[in-house]
């Protein structure tokens, strides 16, 4: 017998999606370059299914039935260029390797050309859901070609989550590297709502006054709503455990400096290059990055701030109210943004994605999933060519409910000092595009002045520029 489908690279997330695949009854063969990993597998979990492991990667070739799928689990970067560079010289015309690690796009744009030149098929594949995804079921999005993803396809949903409804958490994203920029977005978004909801942990905290177990019930209210989300749940578990050392809650304890492995700051970073403002997303990173500054934050520790007592009980809970609205309409911005960068993407590099698509298969399986998705996915298929999702008629309702309670928790944040980059950014970005003029119209004076770099009227077509030195009459540009 042969092998449906081959792994080379077996730690942690490479292991995992190997038994997934065995459990669900695809023969599958193993590689990885130490082979002790290999061995350990088959030891361990030998039993749940059928597994042809090998210590030589043509051997591992030949373990495979044509087409050849062989999945790169590798950390990403230059290793998975080494394990390329190893593998395809054995494989034939029509053969796939996909590769499931956290490339970026641009690596996959570049990976998946050279091997179409050798006939080879590349699907660059974001796996978003860890370990534990890995192995009952993550989101996966695939990029690549459509022949490929109809060989390739059905193995993945087979083993994707699946959604409430039942449909698979996979579909085919787009050409090349659409797959890995979506799971890009997808972790974006994910740095935003964690900062979204420690800004909303924080204001609980210090303008209601209330202890970690009690916002840990407030976040479990909350997830019976529309906030219900994985994100939310374990924020909940967070909030609720306690130190066994201390006794302390856990959350006061831990070192407050946030860690990242960069897949935000290529969000941003792209952003930048699409000009896209993923304003959220960016205060998301920066977030952690002024986090991890000790220096700076102890030089500036002693810097005054207002002097403010927390709210009484009464108060308290309708803050919390005020809080769960002004969380839900910052996140709807930060989604619009990620959508306009997906959509921005797909102009930039010729790829079709179905922006409803991505929200359906973000519904299980990944750090997101959300109730919410769903309602995402209904805007784009009630209209595929919305501009922001700030614009479908279900989410302007509820934002234009929410906006002056949003309002007010910005400016009471501001009040008590509490800092709120993420819920701020949001509201600005939602005043900016709700505004009938912008100080931008300044900027181009400023701009025409300094520079003459000419400007547009808003009563006469054209290009004009000021004699700012002269006697200040308006030239064409
Ligand atoms: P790691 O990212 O820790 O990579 C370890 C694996 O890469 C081992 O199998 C190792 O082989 C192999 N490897 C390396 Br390192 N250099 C190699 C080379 N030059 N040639 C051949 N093999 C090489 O594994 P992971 O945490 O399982 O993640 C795998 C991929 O999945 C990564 O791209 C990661 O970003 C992505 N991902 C991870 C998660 C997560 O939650 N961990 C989630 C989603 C995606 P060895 O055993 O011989 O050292």
């Amino acid at each position: 017998t042969k092998a449906q489908i081959g792994v080379t690279g077996l730690a942690v997330m490479g292991r995992n999606l190997a038994r997934n695949l065995a459990r669900h009854g695809h023969t599958v063969a193993l590689h990885n370059r130490t082979a002790t990993r290999t061995r350990a597998l088959v030891e361990e979990f030998g039993h749940e299914g059928t597994f042809l492991p090998s210590d030589d990667p043509a051997a591992f070739v030949a373990s495979l039935e044509r087409p050849r799928r062989v999945v790169i689990m590798v950390k990403a970067g230059m290793s998975t260029d080494a394990v390329i560079d190893e593998f395809a010289p054995l494989l034939e015309a029509g053969d796939m390797i996909i590769d499931g690690g956290n490339a970026h796009f641009e690596d996959t744009r570049r990976r998946e050309a050279a091997l179409r030149e050798r006939g080879l098929h590349f699907v660059g594949t974001g796996i978003s859901g860890g370990e534990e995804g890995a192995l009952n079921g993550p989101s996966i999005m695939p990029g690549g070609s459509p022949e490929a993803y109809a060989a390739l396809g059905p193995l993945l949903e087979d083993i994707a989550a699946k959604a409430d409804d039942g449909t698979p958490c996979c579909t085919h994203i787009g050409a090349d590297g659409a797959g890995h920029f979506v799971k890009m977005v997808h972790n974006g978004i994910e740095y935003a709502d964690m900062q979204l909801i420690g800004e909303a942990y924080d204001l609980l905290r210090q303008v209601a006054g209330y202890r970690p177990a009690e916002i840990a019930e407030i976040f479990r209210t909350w997830n019976t709503g529309r906030l219900d989300s994985y994100l939310i749940e374990i924020t909940a578990e967070v909030l609720a455990h306690t130190d066994a050392a201390t006794g302390r809650p856990f959350v006061d304890v831990v070192a407050d400096s946030a860690g990242q492995k960069g897949t935000g700051r290529w969000t941003v970073q792209t952003a930048l290059d699409l000009g896209v403002p993923v304003s959220g997303i960016a205060e998301a990173v920066f977030a952690r990055s002024v986090s991890g500054h000790t220096g700076l934050r102890q030089a500036a520790g002693g810097l005054p701030g207002p002097q403010r007592a927390t709210l009484g009980a009464e108060d308290a809970r309708h803050f919390a109210d005020q809080v769960e609205q002004a969380l839900y309409a910052s996140k709807v911005v930060s989604y619009a943004q990620g959508w306009n960068m997906i959509d921005a993407a797909a102009g930039e590099y010729g790829w079709t994605i179905d922006p409803g698509a991505v929200a359906a298969i973000w519904r299980g399986g990944c750090i997101i999933r959300a109730a919410f998705l769903d309602r995402i996915r209904a805007a784009f298929d009630t209209d595929p060519k919305l501009p922001t999702l700030l614009a479908d008629s279900e989410f302007a309702g509820e934002i234009g409910a929410a906006q002056r309670d949003w309002r007010t928790v910005v400016g009471t944040a501001v009040a008590y000092g509490v800092p709120t980059p993420g819920f701020s950014a949001a509201l600005a970005y939602y005043d900016a595009l709700r505004a009938e003029r912008l100080p931008a119209a300044l900027t181009q004076g400023q701009r025409d002045y300094f520079g003459a770099h000419t400007y547009r009227r808003v009563d006469r077509e054209g290009s004009f520029h000021t004699l700012w030195g002269g006697d200040r009459s308006e030239v064409a540009g």
